[in-house]
C-alpha cells in the first residue's frame, strides 16, 4: 500500500493541551521534551512533541510547538512543510487568548496554511465556547471546534475539521 506522510503542526499557548492532544491521538509512543520550568510549578514544553497515527492511507505526523514566545523561532521551522495547523487554546482561561492570537499572526504571516482552532477544556465548567473565543480572536467561528483534548473522539473531530478545511482550500 502506498503511504502518504502528512505533517500537522499543533500550536498554542502553554497549558492549552498540545502535549495532551498529541498523546491522545498518537498510536505510537510520543516523543516528548517537556522539562521542569522555573517560572511555573509544573512542566512546560521547551522543545517539541512528536506523535503519529495512521488514518486510511495517511501516516499523520503531529508536531507540537513550544507555547512560549521565547521559542517562537522554532514555530517557523516546525511549520515548514505542514499541511495545516491545529491551534489550541484553553477555553477556561481568557488570559491565554491574546497569546493564541499572537501565535496565529506569527504562523499565518509566514505560511498561510489551513488552520482550525481547538478550544480545549470543554469538559470544564464555565468554559468559553467556540463562538465566543473565535469572536475574541477575530477568527471565523466556523473554524473553531470546542474539544476535550483528553478524549480520543473529541480530538479526532478536530483533526477531521482540519482535513475538511484542507479540502476546501
Ligand atoms: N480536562 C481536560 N484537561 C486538559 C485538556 N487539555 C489539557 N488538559 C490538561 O491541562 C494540562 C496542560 O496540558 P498540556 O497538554 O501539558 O498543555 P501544553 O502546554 O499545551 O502542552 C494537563 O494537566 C492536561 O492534562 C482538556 O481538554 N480537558
Ligand atoms: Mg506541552
Amino acid at each position: 500500500m502506498n503511504e502518504t506522510a502528512i505533517k500537522i503542526l499543533v500550536a498554542g499557548p502553554s497549558g492549552a493541551g498540545k502535549t495532551t492532544l498529541i498523546q491522545t491521538l498518537s498510536q505510537s509512543p510520543v516523543v516528548n521534551t517537556d522539562v521542569p520550568c522555573s517560572t511555573a510549578n509544573r512542566s512546560t514544553t521547551v522543545a517539541m512533541d512528536f506523535g503519529q497515527l495512521q488514518l486510511d492511507q495517511y501516516a499523520i505526523h503531529l508536531f507540537g510547538a513550544p507555547g512560549q514566545e521565547r521559542f517562537d523561532f522554532t514555530w517557523e521551522i516546525l511549520l515548514d512543510g505542514a499541511l495545516g495547523v491545529l491551534l489550541l487554546v484553553s477555553g477556561k482561561d481568557a488570559t491565554h487568548f491574546p497569546q493564541a492570537r499572537r501565535i496565529y499572526d506569527y504562523l499565518l504571516s509566514r505560511n498561510p496554511v489551513p488552520l482550525v482552532l481547538g478550544i480545549t477544556h470543554q469538559d470544564h465548567p464555565n468554559c468559553w465556547d467556540g463562538k465566543e473565543v473565535a469572536s475574541y480572536l477575530d477568527l471565523d467561528p466556523a473554524a473553531a471546534v470546542p474539544i476535550n483534548a483528553t478524549d480520543l473522539e473529541s480530538a479526532t473531530e478536530l483533526l477531521v475539521r482540519l482535513f475538511d478545511c484542507v479540502e476546501r482550500a
